[in-house]
């Protein structure tokens, strides 16, 4: 066993409205075939790496907005994309908008085998944005229209990679990185590799605060960096960039190691191969000393994390 784990983020440009699946299947197809031929045992797609970002549009009843959403597994065109990953010898992971049989909408990553079969589906918690169009706004992010809370938890999956490694998988969508409770929530099943789709608009989506654009790679990065060094894990956060339907994104996908360091940038807005050999014996350093759990958490202090959602601030104020 050789402990090394090589993953591939699969940054892809932006994708049009007017682009067909079968453009899409062509550009996974190239990026599969480069990830193996630079030894990658896993690629990571970003979130809903079959359409572009709908969430964008407003469509008055789900029945319009149904033309995003794939009702199958694999989505259309993806089993072109598995069988060549099961020709190379790859695993897979890449997200789509699932409608299920009996018609709940979520948006969903699964992970492929490298022999094609589903091994964990993961399906987005901390959905952000609004249900109601808002005219004021620039752009709209209608997410909580479209897609329910997922169902599943935080799932993650100890797995064989034989003559590879072995290790424990766990899968989060776009805003949960920014949420330490996700994170916490995979280090608590001792995870070793976090697989991260996104995508996250360059413009401002608070209609009353400015915020310029370097905070949006400097939280981006800072939320898996702190994710990775807490939770004792590697991530491959990996984005769909560039500007789409006149919507430009940061892009800036990264791949990071449980210090925190990050060990492969993106440099592109286009579809782009990020290739990092993971040691996964460095998932087990800060395991046996800082963030060594068994040890050092008080469980019995963290309730309020669980019972309450909102702010509680103090009842009374103390003059100084
Ligand atoms: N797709 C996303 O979840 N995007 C959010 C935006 C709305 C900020 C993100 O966290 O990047």
């Amino acid at each position: 066993m050789s402990h090394i784990l090589t993953v591939a983020a699969a940054q892809m440009g932006p994708i049009q409205r007017t682009d067909s699946r079968d453009d899409v299947i062509a550009r996974m197809l190239k990026l599969v075939e480069g990830a193996a031929h630079r030894g990658a045992h896993i690629v990571v797609f970003p979130e809903l790496c079959l359409t572009p970002f709908f969430p964008r549009w407003y469509y008055e009843t789900m029945e319009e907005a149904d033309q995003w959403f794939d009702t199958q597994w694999p989505p259309a065109g993806m089993q072109a994309v598995l069988d060549l990953a099961r020709q190379k010898g790859v695993m897979l992971q890449f997200s789509y908008a699932e409608k299920t049989p009996d018609n709940h909408h979520f948006n969903t990553a699964s992970l492929v085998s490298r022999h094609g079969e589903e091994v964990l589906k993961y399906r987005k918690i901390h959905l952000p944005g609004h249900a109601e169009y808002i005219a004021e706004r620039p752009l709209q992010h209608l997410e909580k229209r479209y897609f329910e809370v997922g169902n599943l938890g935080f799932p993650v999956r100890r797995l064989d990679f034989e003559g590879v490694a072995t290790f424990n998988a766990g899968m989060l969508l776009c805003n949960d990185r920014r949420w330490p409770e996700a994170w916490r929530e995979l280090g608590l099943q001792e995870v070793d590799l976090v697989m991260i789709g996104y995508n996250t608009p360059v413009a401002n989506l608070d209609v009353k605060h400015e915020q310029p654009p370097h905070l949006k790679v400097l939280h981006s990065n800072l939320v898996v960096q702190a994710g990775c060094y807490q939770n004792n894990c590697f991530a491959v956060s990996v984005a769909k960039a560039g500007v789409e339907d006149g919507h430009a994104m940061f892009g800036n996908s990264i791949i990071v190691n449980p210090f925190g360091e990050i060990i492969a940038q993106a440099s592109t807005w286009s579809d782009e191969l990020l290739v990092a050999d993971c040691d996964l014996r460095l998932c087990h350093v800060n395991r046996a000393s800082t963030f060594n759990f068994s040890a050092h958490r008080r469980p019995e202090y963290y309730r309020r994390i669980v019972d309450q959602t909102g702010w509680k601030r103090p009842e009374h104020t103390l003059t100084v």
